[in-house]
C-alpha cells in the first residue's frame, strides 16, 4: 500500500470553474500536494494515458475532450491515498455517486466527470511519472 496517489481536474470541472473548490475538497479531506500543475493534453497524448481503453467504444469521445481545454495534474500524499482517494471523488457515473463526492458536486456526465483517480498504486506511480519528472515529484 503506497502513500500517493493521482489526480486530473477535467476539462470539464475547469471550464465550469470548479478547480479551486475541488483543491479545497481534496486539501480538506487530508491529502497533501506533492505535485501540481496545470496543462493541457494533445489527443495523442490523452489516448496514451487511457491507453487501457483504446478498445472501448466511448474512446475517441474521451480523448477528444480530455484534451479539449486545460487540465490541474496533481501527485497527492496520504495514507491509504488511492483508495481513500476513489472514495472521494465517487462512482465514475456522478448519476451513482454518493451525495457529498466530488463527482456527485461537480461533474456533467459519466463522460465529463470533472476529476481523474488513480485504481491503484501502480497505475497512480505510471501516472505521476506521466506528467512529472523526478525532481518535481520528490
Ligand atoms: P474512472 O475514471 O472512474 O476510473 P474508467 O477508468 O472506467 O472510470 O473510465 C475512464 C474514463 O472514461 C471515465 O472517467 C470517463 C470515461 N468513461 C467511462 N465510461 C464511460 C461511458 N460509459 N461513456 C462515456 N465515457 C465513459
Ligand atoms: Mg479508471
Amino acid at each position: 500500500m503506497s502513500n500517493r496517489t493521482f489526480t486530473m481536474i477535467k476539462p470539464d470541472a475547469m471550464a465550469d470553474g470548479h478547480a479551486g473548490a475541488i483543491l479545497d475538497q481534496i486539501i480538506k479531506a487530508g491529502f497533501k500536494i506533492v505535485a501540481m500543475k496545470q496543462t493541457r493534453l494533445s489527443i495523442e497524448k490523452a489516448g496514451e494515458f487511457y491507453a487501457v481503453h483504446k478498445e472501448r467504444p466511448f474512446f475517441g469521445e474521451l480523448t477528444e475532450f480530455m484534451s479539449s481545454g486545460p487540465i490541474v495534474a496533481a501527485i497527492l500524499e496520504k495514507e491509504n491515498a488511492v483508495a481513500d482517494f476513489r472514495t472521494l471523488i465517487g462512482a465514475t457515473n456522478p448519476a451513482n455517486a454518493e451525495e457529498g463526492t466530488i463527482r456527485k458536486r461537480f461533474a456533467r456526465s459519466v463522460g465529463e466527470n470533472a476529476v481523474h483517480g488513480s485504481d491503484s498504486d501502480e497505475n497512480a506511480a505510471i501516472e505521476g511519472n506521466f506528467f512529472f519528472s523526478a525532481f518535481e515529484r520528490f
